[in-house]
């Protein structure tokens, strides 16, 4: 039955693609609208029409630029524009191993069986095996394979349109119920907990490209399924390889990502209130430490699919406790005296953990929204007012808003939208999410950045009840960021701009918009000296296996600040996290998400003293992705961790802690289940990195 929808709501998107009248003068009947069953005779349909229909069953624009195709201007696989030439060339080449003699049978041998030969020149690098679907299945009839490779051959071609000529016009919106329930039900929930954080609720796009019907329905199911299967150099995770979802699954969501988007449920503060619960009241918890371990140097681990923070006690490497707290567990942060750990989950579930106990345990919890992934706390004290353990505030994804909460019981009782105009062109946007908050060193502030808008609001917290916001325009899809070493200037991605926007905290504007590269992605960045330019902080990307350094020493080196100063190659791309410590002689950076699985868990070290080059890299793990870093209290010892499958016993996860001199391994922290992020409570508070 569901096979059997699928197929009517396949052919549903084509029949209303038909409708589509491109204008593509190298197609000048419509290219979609491909008969059920291949025409008898190649007389009957033109050459051109069946190339056509060929190129759209196909999905081939979802990939790569061919010239004279309608929406063929991806970039995920080879620009095909003078693919006829390179085809003879390839075929001449001592790197060919495949069969084809002539350009004509490489061609076809490329639609076929795509791995007979996969290229070096992929828009991002080496292009992946197992990325390009073969057509061998009867996607396209022999008659349009054929059209489709003669039309290949002969580009580049002068005759041909360019892609930027041609106009098609806007598909037509597919109702939701042309899916089966089940599927719309399956899809609905697996794109919320896999998609949403970078495409968005709505689909608009952040740090992934914008996921609406009108774009999506020209890809075409098979494309957009194997894209999701195996993912993109740019970080797009390979969910198929991954084990997350089969092949019938990543074409049922490619059919939902063709009809129109479902809009979710608000929360009101009433709805928060009812999930509130205060375990242990204020009076009753110790009023001072009743623990003898370092509680300042634990680490609060996110055990991502387990819906964990593990509390591991880092002089020790025990596990002190488990907590539990919300679904796929994102960040955890500190209370200024650190006392306080507010662990924040996808699902919008704030749990707060006590450190002074015995063991450290869960005191209140509160569900904000539907899907979060920032909280922050009060940390200002001052002639201002002492806001020390007073506040949290807590920034989510939907509904788009923040909310501020006692910080004692986790009791909420401000909510502020943050649905607004881009900064940029002033329109409105329905859902702009609340990306990293950070707590001023210098004002009851926090940074609240807005992520679609662009924009960075300052958010006064002394006087919670008629709350004052600075408004500061940035740039586009805010994401993620952190301070520079003197703790005046916050350094926050644009991701999706390739930019770093700068915002002075003192001064309360926006010191310097700096270019960076493909996606740049800091967590927090790395604050270190570098020998020539002097402060920099460095973040790495995921789109490109790049670290840039800037200098953020205005006064001091004053021709260096806010400009790239240093750039390094990394040996890929998919990097998330990059780290450094005061008393460190280096810079860690991982690769997270790059597709080929031994980078993945590869990480390199960089010495400070001789920034131009890689000092090392190694994998540091025979299983999973290395992913993040945090330093011991003292700054001696830097762990990582293994981000394993929580289905897969003996490689669920792990942790490996480095000397940090001698880059040795001295432990390892086993069976812990799909650890990500790492947040030592010294250094949490002090915003040491
Ligand atoms: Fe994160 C920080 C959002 C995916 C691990 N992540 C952040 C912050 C934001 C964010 C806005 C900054 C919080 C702050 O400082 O207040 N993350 C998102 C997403 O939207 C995204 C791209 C997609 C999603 O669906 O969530 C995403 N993040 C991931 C992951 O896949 C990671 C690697 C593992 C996981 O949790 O699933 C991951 N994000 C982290 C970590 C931090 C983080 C460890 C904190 C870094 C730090 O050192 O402060």
């Amino acid at each position: 039955m569901r096979n059997y929808l699928r197929i009517l709501f396949v052919l549903g998107v084509v029949l209303l693609l038909a409708a589509c009248k491109p204008a593509a003068p190298m197609f000048p009947e419509s290219p979609v609208a491909p008969p059920a069953e291949a025409p008898a005779s190649s007389e009957s349909v033109d050459e051109a029409t069946l190339a056509a229909s060929g190129f759209s069953k196909g999905g081939c624009g979802a990939c790569h630029v061919i010239p004279g195709v309608p929406n063929a201007t991806g970039t995920i696989g080879p620009d095909l524009s003078e693919i006829g030439q390179v085809a003879e060339t390839t075929i001449a080449s001592a790197d060919y191993k495949g069969n084809a003699k002539t350009a004509i049978d490489f061609l076809k041998e490329s639609l076929l069986t795509p791995d007979a030969f996969v290229s070096e020149n992929c828009p991002n690098g080496a292009c992946a095996a197992g990325l390009m679907p073969s057509y061998a299945n009867g996607t396209v009839s022999d008659q349009e394979l054929n059209a489709m490779v003669n039309f290949l051959a002969k580009l580049p071609s002068t005759e041909i349109a360019q892609p930027g000529e041609i106009v098609t016009e806007a598909p037509v919106s597919v109702p939701q119920d042309v899916m089966a329930d089940e599927n719309m039900d399956w899809a609905k929930q697996v794109y919320f907990e896999r998609c949403a954080g970078c495409h968005g609720t709505l689909r608009k796009g952040a740090t992934g490209p914008g996921l609406t019907p009108d774009l999506m329905q020209p890809k075409g199911t098979l494309a957009l399924a194997s894209i999701i299967f195996n993912g993109t150099p740019g970080g797009m995770p390979d969910w198929g390889k991954q084990g997350f979802m089969t092949k019938e699954e990543t074409e049922i969501m490619a059919e939902f990502l063709q009809v129109e988007p479902p809009q979710p449920p608000e929360m009101s503060l009433q709805q928060m209130l009812d999930t509130w619960k205060v375990l242990v009241p204020p009076e009753d918890r110790p009023t001072e430490p009743q623990t003898t371990r370092n509680w300042e140097n634990f680490m609060a681990v996110t055990l991502r699919d387990a819906g964990q923070v593990a509390m591991i006690d880092a002089d020790t490497f025990e596990v002190v406790d488990l907590v539990d707290t919300g679904y796929a567990v994102h960040i955890s942060r500190m209370s200024a005296t650190g006392r306080y750990v507010f662990t924040i989950g996808r699902d919008g579930k704030l749990a707060l953990v006590d450190l002074w106990t015995e063991i450290p345990s869960k005191v209140a919890e509160v569900q904000l929204c539907y899907d979060a992934r920032s909280v922050e706390t009060s940390k200002y004290s001052g002639e201002l007012g002492d806001f020390t353990d007073k506040y949290a505030i807590v920034g989510c994804y939907w509904p788009p808003h923040f909310v501020i909460l006692d910080g004692e019981t986790l009791e909420p009782f401000k909510i502020v939208s943050t649905r607004s105009y881009t900064y940029d062109t002033e329109e409105y946007h329905p859902e702009p999410r609340v990306a990293a908050i950070v707590a001023s060193h210098f004002k009851p502030e926090w940074i609240v950045n807005v992520k679609e808008t662009g924009q960075v609001w300052m958010v006064d917290y002394s006087d919670l009840i008629n709350p004052t916001i600075k408004m500061i325009e940035a740039e586009r899809f805010l994401h993620d960021g952190g301070w520079d070493s003197t703790q005046r200037y916050f350094l926050v991605a644009a991701n999706n701009m390739d930019k770093i926007a700068v915002i002075d905290s003192l001064e309360g504007k926006l010191e310097a918009l700096v270019d960076a590269g493909n996606v740049p992605h800091p967590g927090r960045g790395a604050n270190w000296i570098d020998p020539e330019y002097g402060p920099v902080w460095s973040t790495s990307h995921l789109g490109e296996g790049e670290i840039i350094s800037i200098g953020t020493d205005p006064e001091g080196h004053p021709d260096s600040a806010w400009k790239v100063v240093r750039t390094l190659k990394l040996p890929g791309s998919g990097s998330l996290f990059i780290k450094s410590h005061p008393n460190s002689e280096w810079l860690w950076v991982d690769m997270t998400f790059n597709p080929d699985p031994a980078l993945s868990r590869t990480v390199c070290v960089i010495k400070k003293s001789n920034p131009d080059e890689i000092y090392k890299c190694w994998e540091a793990s025979t299983f999973g992705r290395a992913d993040h870093f945090e330093y011991n209290m003292q700054g001696t010892q830097i762990w990582v961790s293994i981000w394993g499958n929580a289905a897969v016993p003996g490689e669920v996860g792990e942790i490996v802690v480095y000397d940090d001199k001698t880059l040795e391994e001295i432990a390892r922290i086993p069976n812990l289940v799909t650890p990500t992020g790492k947040f030592n409570v010294y250094n949490t508070i002090h915003d040491i990195y």
